[in-house]
């Protein structure tokens, strides 16, 4: 079988050397030597240019080498084909950690030390433990479902919201629309990890802020669009939120002008949150190309009338 392999981030050479290692019969050729478009028969990409997958008579299943597939679903030329999301160890472990980080940068109150190192100020808060703080995870699937085990080990109160009722050890699941502004009530951080979906864009807004507790904070590593840009700088602004750590936004890279670099309590990640390794990102590659070769089902299936 021939695989085609295309994105702009994520090493080619390690990623057709660990899938060739894995399927010695799968021949992985990386954008743009793809020599025959009629004989490739799986993609595995990121954020391809639109139209780019339609080209490709022969394909028969995309693999993203994401998680989340928006980019993907919003090529209006994107074959009606088998579209599976990136659901890999490495990827679901990065993520966890860097929630944890930032929740715990929030909860030791490390922003507000900044503040003060700036002003030559040394004044100590007494530190408060983690079950005084209450962290709520917006997304409860492979990515925000292992963040709020490893936040509720770590000892924070944990809250979470997703579609459909969730049972995860020290974690109050909330379900759906009508549970969502009890999710939200007296949040100190909230983090995001929702599929970027009609339903949950512009869903970090005004609105959602004002129900949290006054002075909470932000951390957003969903996609740009969550969130409603304006009313996050005017939340802070007025103290409604102590800050906000921001990985993901409406336009990748951050243009240089963007109020967000230079803003004192917004932080800045270069959409960084988790990532792949191809050793562990290619297993499942591969189970899901011998799945195809034998007719199996495939895993981590899109439904795509859902949006994720
Ligand atoms: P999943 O599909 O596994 O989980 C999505 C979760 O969101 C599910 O719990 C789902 O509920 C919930 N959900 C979806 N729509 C709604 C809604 N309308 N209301 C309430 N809950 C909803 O996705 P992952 O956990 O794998 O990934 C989540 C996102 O993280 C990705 O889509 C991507 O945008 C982002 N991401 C960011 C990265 C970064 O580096 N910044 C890296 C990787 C991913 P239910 O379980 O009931 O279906
Ligand atoms: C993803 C991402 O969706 O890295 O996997 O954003």
């Amino acid at each position: 079988m021939v695989l085609l392999f295309y994105s702009e981030e994520d090493d080619p050479v390690a990623w057709k050397a660990a899938l060739e290692a894995r399927l010695p019969d799968l021949e992985v050729r990386v954008w743009p030597r793809i020599g025959d478009p009629r004989e490739i028969e799986a993609a595995l990409v990121w954020r391809p240019p639109p139209g780019m997958l339609a080209e490709l008579p022969n394909l028969r299943a995309i693999f993203s080498l994401g998680a989340g597939i928006d980019a993907l679903l919003a090529d209006l030329t994107l074959p009606e084909l088998p579209l599976c999301r990136m659901v890999d160890p490495s990827l679901t472990r990065s993520m966890s950690e860097y929630a944890l980080t930032l929740a715990l940068f929030y909860h030791r109150r490390l922003d507000l030390y900044e503040e003060r190192q700036r002003a030559a100020r040394w004044r100590m808060e007494m530190p408060r433990p983690a079950a005084e703080t209450t962290v709520g995870i917006m997304g409860l699937g492979e990515l925000g479902g292992d963040a709020a085990r490893t936040l509720a080990a770590h000892g924070f109160r944990v809250r979470g919201w997703s579609r459909s009722r969730k049972r995860i050890a020290g974690v109050e699941s909330c379900a759906g629309g009508k549970e969502f502004d009890r999710f939200l009530d007296g949040l100190d951080i909230v983090i995001c990890l929702l599929p970027l979906t009609p339903e949950t864009e512009n869903i970090l807004d005004a609105g959602l802020f004002a129900r949290l507790a006054p002075g909470a904070c932000l951390v957003h590593l969903a996609r740009g669009a969550h969130l409603v840009e304006q009313d996050l700088l005017d939340a802070v602004q007025r103290g409604r939120l102590r800050g906000a750590v921001i990985d993901v936004f409406r336009e990748e890279p951050l243009p240089p002008d963007h109020p967000f670099w230079r803003h004192p309590r917004i932080r800045v990640t270069p959409h960084t949150a988790s990532y792949s390794l191809p050793e562990t990102g290619a297993e499942v590659v591969a189970d899901n190309i011998r799945r195809l070769r034998d007719g199996r089902p495939l895993r981590h299936l899109v439904r795509r009338e859902r949006g994720y």
